[in-house]
């Protein structure tokens, strides 16, 4: 960077931190942890997302529970005393999860989720006290509010409590890995895959961030750690997802609809997929996918369901066109979630489930057993019309490591032929920000002889796109949902076998990474963890990034934010 750069950067630095200490002593909402942080800085009245200012601080409080929780669970841990573990892990995936951007607008779920939090944490600590564990003397425990006190304990134990802006910083990107990772974990759990060492991970986290006096470089060597179990987190995924519904196959999914009425579902839950698909068979509805569902049509298990007819839609920011004309039933597995507009005639159609929420929509509870009923919805799809065709035709994925592995020797020959010059991976988010436009412009502009490895939304920037193949090879291989970033490591991993190289760096692959909520977070800092550098992200780079940790992480890992086109197809070396 330039001086005239640095001495710029300072002074925005400066300004921005002058805005924040104002917005704090006003008691203002803070919220910056996604891609649509207002002004690149920070939400502060109402989230750009759409979150209310109560609900962002009901989330920070929730935030300080799980922290206290964790507290408890990490000294009961350590002392190897028995507790409640199940209780413990099940509450703080759940309340990580909710907090993540578009999950949960149900502010009065996030408050029940408070009272259940500080009545486990009391509970803990009765049960460590017995045992005659030493607790903290911190906040996190002291404090006992009720409802009444709930709003104003919340404005001190935001975001902003910490008043120095790298060690902030460091904390909410640890955090907000966290909070990705829990989402994995969560799905996981699932399908009955649940690693104690990944609670017990992200619970002493929580605990030190809340009794330890961190410093920047204890913060760094957590967040890396965050990274390696990340990978951890994904790779149970991957098993549990595989496990249970075979590997994900080349497959061609239907974008077009067919006659009957139908139930439109979304998120990344394959768990509800499963419940929904066996309680609709033979009922006369269909069952479509929404944005980061889509890739449930690669999986061989859900194949043989013929009334689980295709994908309808795009990404999820598409969501209040699409779901108007969808005309039936619309099921949330997890995030993303679009705020219905007052008048919007879908809003009595939306069913929520697990930790999302939106306030004035039924919620799906789910048994012991992990079952939801869905009775309601299909009652409900029985009295609307079919959906109203968006489009026609098919899309191409299921490229996931499995698939790839077996194409292995088409891939290598065309790489070592030259006919494949690079791969370029741009997994991740897609979002409603004009700049994502970039995208696709991007897509469009690639040589002819490069790959495009996807995973996540992103997909939906160029997916339909006439790309072409390379010798039968699509030139956008789709692996599936965002966690299915890990199979794009894999590939990584196993070309760089293939090709007998050192380093994973060596290969012919570019970055170029969009990234929108806190998954994407924890799919960066696993790809870090597996020693891949020079990651581009965009379309704008982290707000909570301050200067002084972008600096380490351009540093120590190349990253880089987004040009133009043009630029950065030269940058990127992938001009012909
Ligand atoms: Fe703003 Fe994003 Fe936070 Fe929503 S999640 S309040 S858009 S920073
Ligand atoms: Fe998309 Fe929300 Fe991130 Fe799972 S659905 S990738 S944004």
């Amino acid at each position: 960077m330039t001086e005239w750069g640095r001495g710029y950067l300072h002074l925005c630095t400066k300004k921005t931190e002058i805005i924040l200490k104002i917005k704090n002593m006003e008691g203002n909402m803070f919220c910056y942890q996604c891609q649509e942080a207002a002004k690149g800085i920070g939400c502060t009245l109402k989230g750009v997302c759409g979150k209310n200012d109560t609900t962002a601080r009901a989330m920070d409080l929730l935030l300080f529970v799980v922290r206290g929780v964790s507290i408890v669970s990490t000294a009961l841990r350590k002392q190897e005393k028995m507790f409640d573990c199940k209780r413990v892990d099940s509450f703080v995936t759940d309340a990580l999860f909710c907090t993540i951007t578009n999950a949960n607008f149900d502010e009065e779920s996030i408050l029940r989720r408070v009272e259940a939090g500080l009545q486990l944490r009391n509970e803990l600590m009765a049960q460590a006290g017995q045992e005659g564990l030493a607790l903290s003397q911190v906040d996190e425990l002291t404090w006992n509010g009720t409802r009444t006190d709930y709003a104003e304990k919340a404005k001190l134990v935001g975001v902003l409590r910490e008043p120095n802006e790298d060690l902030r910083s460091l904390k909410e990107l640890l955090v907000y890995g966290l909070k990705g990772m829990a989402a994995y974990h969560e799905h996981a759990m699932r399908l009955g895959h649940s690693d104690e060492t990944i609670h017990a991970f992200m619970q002493e986290a929580l605990c030190r961030l809340a009794v330890e006096t961190l410093s920047a470089d204890d913060l760094v060597a957590l967040v890396l750690r965050t990274g390696e179990v990340g990978v951890r987190t994904m790779a149970l995924l991957d098993a549990a997802n595989t496990g249970r519904y075979g590997h994900p196959e080349m497959t061609r999914v239907n974008i077009g609809v067919g006659k009957r009425p139908g139930i439109l579902i979304s998120g990344h839950d394959l768990r509800d997929l499963e419940d929904l698909l066996e309680q609709t068979e033979g009922t006369g509805i269909d069952v479509y996918t929404h944005s980061e569902m889509l890739p449930a049509h690669y999986y061989p298990a859900f194949k043989k369901y013929a009334h689980f007819v295709g994908n309808y839609g795009n990404a999820w920011w598409k969501q209040r066109e699409e779901f108007a004309a969808f005309n039936g039933p619309i099921v949330f597995t997890t995030n993303c979630i679009v705020p219905p507009l007052k008048d919007a005639s879908y809003k009595d159609r939306i069913f929520t489930g697990n930790s999302t929420g939106y306030p004035g929509c039924k919620h799906l509870e789910t048994d012991a057993e992990g079952h939801k009923d869905f009775s309601e919805v299909i009652a409900m799809a029985r009295q609307c019309q079919p959906p109203t065709e968006l489009e026609t035709g098919e899309l191409i994925g299921g490229f996931a490591h499995n698939q790839v592995m077996q194409l292995a020797d088409t891939v290598v020959g065309a790489v070592k032929s030259g006919a494949i010059r690079k791969f370029v991976v741009m997994a991740g988010c897609d979002g409603r920000m004009k700049s994502r436009d970039y995208y696709a412009e991007f897509a469009k502009a690639l040589p002819k002889d490069t790959v495009i490895l996807t995973a996540g939304c992103a997909k939906y920037k160029y997916n339909k796109l006439p790309l072409g193949d390379i010798q039968g090879i699509p030139r956008v291989l789709d692996a599936g949902q965002c966690n299915d970033s890990y199979s794009l490591a894999l590939i990584a991993l196993k070309l760089k076998e293939v090709f007998g190289l050192n380093d994973i760096n060596e290969l012919p692959i570019v970055y170029n990474i969009a990234w929108y909520e806190q998954k994407a977070v924890i799919v960066l800092l696993a790809l870090l963890s597996l020693g891949v550098k020079q990651i581009h992200l965009g379309p704008t780079l982290p707000a909570f990034l301050s200067p002084g940790v972008l600096k380490v992480l351009v540093d120590t890992f190349g990253i880089g934010g987004i040009s133009s086109v043009d630029e950065d197809l030269k940058r990127f070396g992938l001009l012909g």
